[in-house]
């Protein structure tokens, strides 16, 4: 179960994501500290994207940036910021060599071509970013590979196109009533919620459980008539509690972060089966399943793209999507159960 450090002792000093980082590398013995320093770009950004957002209202921040990203959606400001603010925030630490981001066509090589570059980063700077004018919870999604042996910057989508069971963190921020980041470098799940009257990332969840089972389930029905029939037989055994006999809800935000947020900390099931319209399934695979899948699993849930865990897929593209269904166990078996059963 989730424990409240927080409220273990109101006055011992915080543990910050950067002081929980530098004890988390402790655990591989050729720690340098660049790889905390990799991290702390990250938090940076999500610093500098939170503010943004928190006063998306008050500027020139909403509404369509008036161009489209590479998937041919519309670009809002906000996802334009958030994505310069990684990239700029990454591309000053010479461990990186080769950045991948939702709003850009390919891999980025950073300028400085450091030799001693090792790790490239992919991320959705701003997922959810439909919600955005409607004041929703939105987020930001990362995850982090070692650069492959001979590899070099002439193919820097060599660095990026690796398995999810190869992340070595991953992580996502939700900007939502407050503003969390929850992250993995393999040994569980931890949770830091930004205090805003100190400026910085606080443990506030350590070692992070997805329950056994929910109560809720999120997917949005409106694509149900398009649902491969297996995804049907099985919402239909959720709504009617034969599904560990639990009458379930339904939560569905339409952020993938939020509603993933949600599922591990409460239970449950997040689907996003194939549609008509998205046969392979809409989330990307690199920048919002893997990681997502990579916390899930590290918190003892499952995350399947319906016909292989998502950590085992080998991605041929940069952008390339897939179905995601990511959850407790007991509703994954349940699941998996009418996947074997066939449409
Ligand atoms: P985005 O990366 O363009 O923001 O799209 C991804 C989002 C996810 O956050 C969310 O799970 C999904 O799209 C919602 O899609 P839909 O509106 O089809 O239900
Ligand atoms: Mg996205």
């Amino acid at each position: 179960m989730i424990r409240q450090m927080l409220s273990a002792d109101p006055h011992s000093p915080p543990l910050t994501i950067q002081q929980h980082i530098i004890k988390e590398q402790q655990r591989f013995p050729d720690a340098s500290g660049e790889f905390s320093f990799l991290l702390s770009g990250i938090t940076l950004a999500a610093k500098q994207i939170q503010t943004q957002v928190r006063r998306a209202g008050l500027g020139n921040f909403l509404g369509d940036y008036g161009s489209e990203n590479v998937q041919g959606e519309s670009q809002q400001k906000l996802d334009v910021y958030a994505n310069d603010v990684m990239i700029q925030s990454l591309a000053s630490r010479e461990s990186v060599g080769v950045l991948a981001s939702e709003e850009n066509e390919q891999a980025m090589v950073m300028p400085h071509r450091s030799q001693t570059a090792r790790y490239a980063v992919v991320f959705d700077p701003l997922d959810g970013s439909s919600n955005i004018d409607v004041n929703v919870s939105v987020g930001t999604t990362f995850s982090i590979f070692r650069k492959p042996d001979g590899v070099d910057f002439e193919n820097p989508e060599q660095w990026v196109l690796q398995s999810g069971v190869k992340q070595i963190a991953a992580g996502y921020v939700v900007y939502g009533s407050s503003t969390v980041m929850v992250y993995t470098v393999g040994h569980g799940v931890h949770g830091f919620t930004l205090d805003p009257n100190i400026g910085a990332f606080v443990l506030s969840h350590e070692n992070i459980r997805m329950p056994a089972q929910g109560k809720y389930y999120s997917v949005n029905e409106a694509y149900q008539k398009s649902f491969p029939d297996a995804y049907n037989r099985f919402i239909s055994k959720l709504q009617s509690g034969e599904v560990g006999g639990t009458d379930y809800s339904s939560r569905y935000i339409g952020s993938l972060v939020a509603d993933f947020h949600r599922t591990l900390w409460r239970g449950g099931i997040f689907m996003y089966p194939p549609t008509k319209t998205h046969p392979q399934g809409k989330l990307r695979l690199l920048y919002e399943a893997n990681p997502i899948a990579f916390i899930a699993e590290q918190a003892g849930g499952l995350a399947t793209s319906g016909s292989e865990r998502i950590l085992d897929i080998v991605p041929t593209g940069i952008h390339q999507r897939t179905p995601l269904i990511v959850g407790s166990k007991v509703e994954m078996d349940s699941l998996r159960h009418e996947l074997e059963l066939g449409d």
